[in-house]
């Protein structure tokens, strides 16, 4: 695992952050209308793009771990076959990518992250989670964000095991946000008591990111 205050600093790094920097993408427009599938400034794509900062980890079963820590009743360290039985769920969305694509209609299936919730019963103090990769990346957002109905610690796609590329073996998914908030190579979900900027958020990106709102850039 990399040291996750200087993860890799690629081309697409700096130009994200310049993005940022100058407000790309952004129409001005901020309402959400019930009827409206596509957020504003996105287009429709039906292949699947990768994005990450460069680094792919190759993590095998029997290495994998995901750690909960923090603001929780009880801590819980799974392996894969702890993981694999928990509750299983499926969930059909839709992705939302900063850079401005959209993908329907993904299949998912893994744990729900209400059905986690469950098991480790954040304390009254947990306001936000900080999540941390296999690859460095980190990312945070509110828990109520992360508790949602559609959110899932998703292992396949599609019926067929997530790749490498698109975080396999586990990632998380939180549809309703931009997709930077969905880690992929997820191996730890830290309940704090405040929020705590991750790596895009560090890097001119939103505390947020709602993709309806075009939570895009700190600022917006
Ligand atoms: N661990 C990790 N998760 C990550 C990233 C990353 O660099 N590392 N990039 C994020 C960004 S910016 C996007 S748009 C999505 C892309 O997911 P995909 O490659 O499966 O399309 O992953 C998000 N999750
Ligand atoms: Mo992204």
């Amino acid at each position: 695992m990399t040291d996750d205050t200087h993860p890799p600093e690629i081309k697409l790094t700096k130009t994200k952050r310049r993005w940022a920097a100058d407000g790309k993408f952004l129409t001005g427009r901020v309402a959400r209308p019930q009827d409206q599938r596509l957020p504003p400034g996105q287009h429709i794509v039906k292949d699947w793009p990768v994005l990450d900062l460069g680094q792919q980890p190759v993590i095998r079963p029997e290495n994998w771990r995901l750690d909960i820590t923090g603001q929780i009743e009880h801590p819980l360290s799974l392996d894969w076959v702890g993981f694999k039985a928990l509750p299983q769920s499926d969930r059909l969305s839709d992705m939302h990518c900063v850079t401005t694509w959209s993908r329907y209609d993904n299949r998912w299936q893994g744990v729900a992250t209400r059905d986690l919730l469950d098991q480790v019963m954040p304390k009254p103090e947990a306001t936000h989670v900080l999540l941390t990769s296999y690859d460095g990346y980190t990312t945070n957002m509110p828990l109520a964000d992360f508790a949602a109905e559609d959110a899932i610690l998703a292992t396949d796609w599609e019926g067929q095991p997530i790749s490498r590329t698109h975080g396999g073996p586990m990632r998380l998914v939180v549809p309703h946000l931009y997709l930077w908030k969905s880690a992929k190579w997820l191996t730890r979900i830290d309940f704090r008591a405040g929020d705590m900027a991750g790596f895009w958020e560090r890097n001119g990106y939103h505390m947020r990111g709602d993709p309806w709102r075009e939570e895009r850039y700190s600022g917006d």
